[in-house]
């Protein structure tokens, strides 16, 4: 008989070592005696992915026997970078693999820079994705994720003489190990077609007839929690050509026409949208969703009726959580199913679907709302479309009965918009058949009731809640970070912080201890080495590790104003330019980096980026400024990249325009890191403010309340003299391409000014003065990041889960008992 125990793989190095060299010879089929660096990944990711299996199996496998309340997490992308380092560090076993890797002659950190970047997605949201389901995984909870495995990952960014190119990421190229292929879970998904009346038991009911049927097959990606044997799972859906619906094609006698024709159907899941408003209305993103969503729920319902009959026990079992309105067709889809094909009646089935489904918005602006061409819809979701009008027809009978005859209010909350084109409002929609709407930080609730859902908010204030978004301690402190990792769990005597963040408060005691000083200034030294090495190797720019390292990376956007840290960086260079002597003995050396894709269509974007470029080589090549000043550019930022760049920063830049930001998750991940943060009162910021004091942070700008003013004032708001000379520099030339700076140069006159730019400038200048004064002082500096890493407990997605399960989801841990 065998124990529990020995039917586990085991785990000891010698262990290892064997399972690597089988993996080496049987799984990529080379000699035990010759292999690479990408070989060694190879069998090594496999040998962590079968203990990834195993402890998938026994969470499956017990969940199912429980059959609790599940939550499914729906949501167009994901950001899940490179998976190596993290599962064996949630697996517990990562030095165990270092040691037996040694043994072969290969070093993990080496074999781990072989992996590529899983980049399923855009920016904050698709990352807040991923450091949900590793919380959810961690805290044990009965929780699956839903996605599309698109063949095409976020567009790569190359620069070429300062301008953004985008070039394809083909990230399946080498093969995913971390992914398993389901060619047996696999469901229709239909479109098209016309919805046809048919007698069923003497009722009149909708038949849809669709015109095309494509194949949705599954991809199950393991998410292994950290310190315990749960494991969930990442499905993700692609697309693949049905072989049950076109034999009438073949028996036409064209056989090569549709063969050629079946190719169409991958083309739903091949390539990620990048995020851009110009996409909106374009079909096949639209099939996208629908894909997705049309396979997850067939998954959903099955899984429910293994061991259910009864539809009104779905919500008892069944919480469905849409990330943004990209996912909203759900809705709709389940009210097909269960109306069409279970045959509920409209009020038992539109109950069941309130009940279930919970939405969150990281929208702050109402034009920045999600919407669909009624046409396109019709055309490709015809039964859909019905049953979106069914349900504002509805929606509106009882609006009327509230709110009497304000036919502007009716018809701004709708779900229909009507016009020359009409739309299908997905917010409202989603608002309208969702039990609880959320947005992701404290001020973003108050946008959503003055501004964004105003008439929804007062219409049904209870529905409304924020949660303040969190990250994963594991990725962005124990994996991207391991010197200060070890440096917390020494100083706090445990390691217990990387599953209960809320320790990290405990490094408040000793945050002016001489010796916790020097070893996190240490261990900031080494980051910094690491990260100048990068960027010499990248640009060529040779940078003081004495200099403070003041970052900013995220996607370029107008409202995250990269162009005012631009501007500020040619201000900082202008004054060295123009000092003395001894001055310049005094300023503090900076290497500022910037780094952020910009949306392929987004050309104010583009031009900030390539702005960049031209005031880096200015600066860079000039001698009297030298190591006073350096401006980089980091190339491509993605996870990976992150992972290298935000322990390795001093200062971290989040100067968004308040009121635009609707969290903000990057901020989170430097002060985990013990970086200083410079940034505006504007989403997550005001809260880390609350935890962290405004006095251990840059904290400038115009406050939320003080915009609107501002914005009404336009012209007669002067900008200082010194944003005028700056913006001036542009537009003169001084740094080239006068031409193409000029419709850059125009956003900044001071009637259209949007973002504030030239307001703000002054406080931005001081925020930094003072950030150049508290560097100057290394042990106050010091003390102010220990006190961030201390003040960062509430940021953590652990946090943000725990508040899902309790108030949206109904849900409790089911941890596996073995
Ligand atoms: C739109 C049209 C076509 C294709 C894609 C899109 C699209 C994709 C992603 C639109 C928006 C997308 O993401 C928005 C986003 O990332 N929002 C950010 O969400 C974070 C997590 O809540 C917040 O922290 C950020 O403040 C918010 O900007």
């Amino acid at each position: 008989m065998f124990g529990l125990m020995d039917v586990f793989l085991k785990n000891d190095s010698v262990s290892l070592q064997k399972d690597i060299l089988d993996h080496v010879e049987y799984t990529v089929a080379r000699s035990r005696f010759s292999f690479d660096d990408f070989e060694a990944y190879q069998a090594l990711s496999h040998s962590i992915r079968d203990r990834l299996i195993e402890r998938w199996h026994d969470t499956h496998l017990y969940v199912k026997k429980q059959d609790p309340k599940r939550v499914y997490f729906l949501s167009l992308e994901f950001l899940m970078g490179r998976s190596m380092t993290n599962s064996v560090i949630n697996l517990g076993i990562r030095d165990q693999y270092a040691d037996a890797l040694n043994q072969l002659g290969f070093e993990f950190e080496v074999l781990a820079e072989q992996e590529g970047d899983a980049a399923l997605g855009n920016g904050g949201l698709a990352r807040l994705s991923a450091c949900l389901m590793d919380s959810l995984a961690t805290l044990d909870y009965p929780a699956w994720g839903y996605g599309l495995r698109y063949q095409y990952g976020l567009f790569r960014q190359i620069i070429l003489d300062g301008f953004q190119l985008e070039q394809p990421d083909y990230w399946l190229n080498f093969g995913n190990p971390w992914e398993i292929e389901r060619v047996h879970v696999s469901y229709s998904v239909k479109f098209y077609g016309t919805v046809e009346e048919e007698d069923l038991d003497g009722e009149r009911t909708k038949v849809w007839i669709p015109g095309e049927t494509v194949e949705a097959v599954a991809y199950d990606n393991p998410i292994p929690g950290y310190g315990t044997r749960s494991a969930l799972n990442l499905r993700l859906w692609a697309a693949k050509p049905s072989d049950k619906y076109d034999m009438e094609s073949y028996n036409t006698g064209d056989y090569i026409n549709a063969i050629m024709n079946r190719q169409k159907a991958e083309t739903i899941s091949n390539v990620l949208y990048p995020d851009d408003r110009s996409y909106q209305g374009k079909e096949l993103r639209l099939k996208q969703q629908y894909f997705f969503v049309s396979a997850s729920l067939q998954d959903i319902i099955r899984r429910f009726k293994d061991n259910h009959q009864n539809f009104d026990e779905l919500p008892d079992k069944v919480a469905l959580q849409i990330n943004d309105t990209h996912p909203a067709l759900a809705i709709v889809e389940l009210m097909r199913m269960l109306l069409d094909e279970e045959h509920l009646d409209w009020n038992r089935a539109f109950e069941i679907t309130c009940k279930i489904f919970s939405f969150t918005t990281h929208t702050v602006e109402p034009g920045g709302l999600e919407k669909v061409p009624v046409d396109l819809l019709g055309h490709l979701l015809p039964r859909h479309l019905q049953i979106i009008y069914e349900i504002n027809y509805k929606f509106m009978e009882e609006l009327k009965k509230i709110i009497g005859q304000d036919y502007d209010r009716l018809s701004r909350m709708s779900i229909i918009e009507e016009g020359a084109v009409k739309n299908v409002r997905v917010a409202n929609l989603s608002i309208v058949c969702s039990h609880t709407v959320n947005g992701v930080s404290k001020v973003h609730l108050q946008l959503l009731k003055e501004r964004v859902f105003k008439d929804f908010c007062e219409l049904w204030p209870q529905k409304f809640h924020y949660k303040t978004n969190g990250v994963t301690q594991r990725r962005w402190v124990v994996v991207s970070n391991p010197n200060l990792c070890s440096l917390i769990s020494k100083w706090l005597g445990t390691e217990s912080w990387i599953r209960n963040v809320d320790l990290l408060g405990g490094l408040r005691q000793y945050a002016t201890d001489p010796d916790l000083q020097r070893e996190w200034k240490m261990a900031k030294k080494v980051n910094k080495l690491r990260l100048a090495e990068y960027i010499e190797t990248l640009s060529g720019v040779k940078v003081s590790l004495d200099a403070m390292f003041d970052v900013q990376v995220k996607r370029i956007h107008e409202y995250k104003r990269q162009l005012l840290n631009i501007l500020g960086v040619i201000h900082r260079f202008d004054c060295i330019k123009n000092m003395s002597a001894s001055d310049k003995g005094k300023v503090v050396p900076r290497v500022c980096i910037i780094g952020g894709k910009a949306a392929p269509g987004y050309d104010i974007a583009k031009k900030i980026i390539k702005l960049c470029h031209a005031v880096a080589d200015k600066i860079n090549n000039d001698a009297d400024v030298g190591d006073l000043l350096k401006l980089v550019f980091i190339p491509d930022y993605n996870v990976s990249v992150a992972e290298l760049v935000i322990p390795g920063s001093d200062l971290s830049q989040h100067i968004s325009t308040a009121g635009h930001e609707a969290s903000g998750t990057g901020s989170m991940k430097f002060l985990m890191n013990g970086c200083l943060l410079l940034a505006t009162a504007d989403g997550s910021t005001v809260e880390i403010m609350e935890e962290v004091g405004a006095e251990n942070m840059f904290i400038f700008g115009a406050k939320l309340d003080e915009i609107p003013a501002l914005r009404e004032k336009g012209a007669s708001l002067k900008a200082p003299l010194q944003f005028a000379r700056v913006v001036r520099m542009v537009r003169d030339g001084y740094f080239g391409f006068e031409d193409y700076f000029k419709s850059l140069c125009d956003t900044l006159e001071e009637e259209k000014d949007f973002y504030l730019l030239g307001y703000d400038f002054t406080s931005y200048l001081e925020a930094q003065a003072a950030a150049d004064r508290a560097f100057v002082d290394q042990e106050k500096w010091t003390q102010m990041s220990i006190l961030s890493t201390a003040g960062a407990g509430k940021f953590s997605s652990d946090r943000t889960i725990e508040e899902y399960a309790k108030h949206t989801w109904g849900i409790e841990p089911c941890k596996c008992p073995f």
